[in-house]
């Protein structure tokens, strides 16, 4: 049997109430919402057993879902490796649980993954995730894999970056102690590194 843990969100941060088993949770939200809840949840990645449900402001009554170890901001559910693969095994493997490299798309999405990977990681001074950026097909041409429209004012390039043409296809950020919210470069397609994945989180 699958488990839920159900969370509800007031006034102090971080997880508060209990570990509560699948079908609990899924009896709580047929309460919420009527019949039909519980089927949301195969729109989350296939490969998490268990799901973290935060519940919205009491005027509100929204659940947003997040499977166990991916961390919720806003509208989405993101994913940090600790293992690296190059960027098309990257992209394969964030594809295969049901989510896609991350698509960065305002400053606030960019401080909060990149704080998040700086604060997970502290003994490591220096660590690259692939991002769902590539000019593979065109040069010079960045395009994200979700298709979302390239956006030079929501890019966070580090200076002189991206550097190389036809070598360096791939878009990672760079977490390094110095590093600041512009840490975005650009390197070969093949060299293995970490990856964020992102996938929508599932609200009813
Ligand atoms: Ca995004
Ligand atoms: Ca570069």
């Amino acid at each position: 049997m699958k488990k839920s843990g159900c969370t509800q969100e007031g006034e102090k941060e971080g997880i508060v109430g209990s570990i509560l088993f699948f079908f609990l949770s899924c009896f709580t939200v047929t309460l919420l919402k009527g019949t039909g809840g519980c089927e949301e949840h195969k729109a989350l990645p296939q490969s998490s057993a268990e799901w973290l449900c935060v519940l919205g402001r009491a005027e509100v009554k929204v659940w947003t879902c997040c499977p166990m170890g991916w961390k919720h901001f806003q509208s989405s559910c993101y994913y940090l490796s600790r293992d690296i693969m190059n960027w098309g095994d990257s992209e394969t493997n964030c594809t295969g649980m049901g989510s896609h490299l991350v698509v960065i798309n305002t400053g606030t999405e960019q401080d909060f993954i990149f704080n998040w990977a700086k604060r997970t990681f502290t003994s490591f001074s220096d660590r690259s995730y692939y991002i769902g950026l590539t000019d593979q097909a065109e040069e010079g041409q960045w395009r994200w894999v979700d298709q979302t429209p390239y956006n030079e004012t929501a890019a966070f390039w580090r200076q002189n970056e991206p550097s190389n043409g036809n070598m360096e296809n791939c878009a990672v950020m760079h977490i390094e102690t110095k590093a600041n919210r512009k840490n975005w470069n650009d390197i070969p397609c093949s060299t293995e590194v970490h990856r964020v994945c992102e996938t929508a989180a599932t609200s009813f």
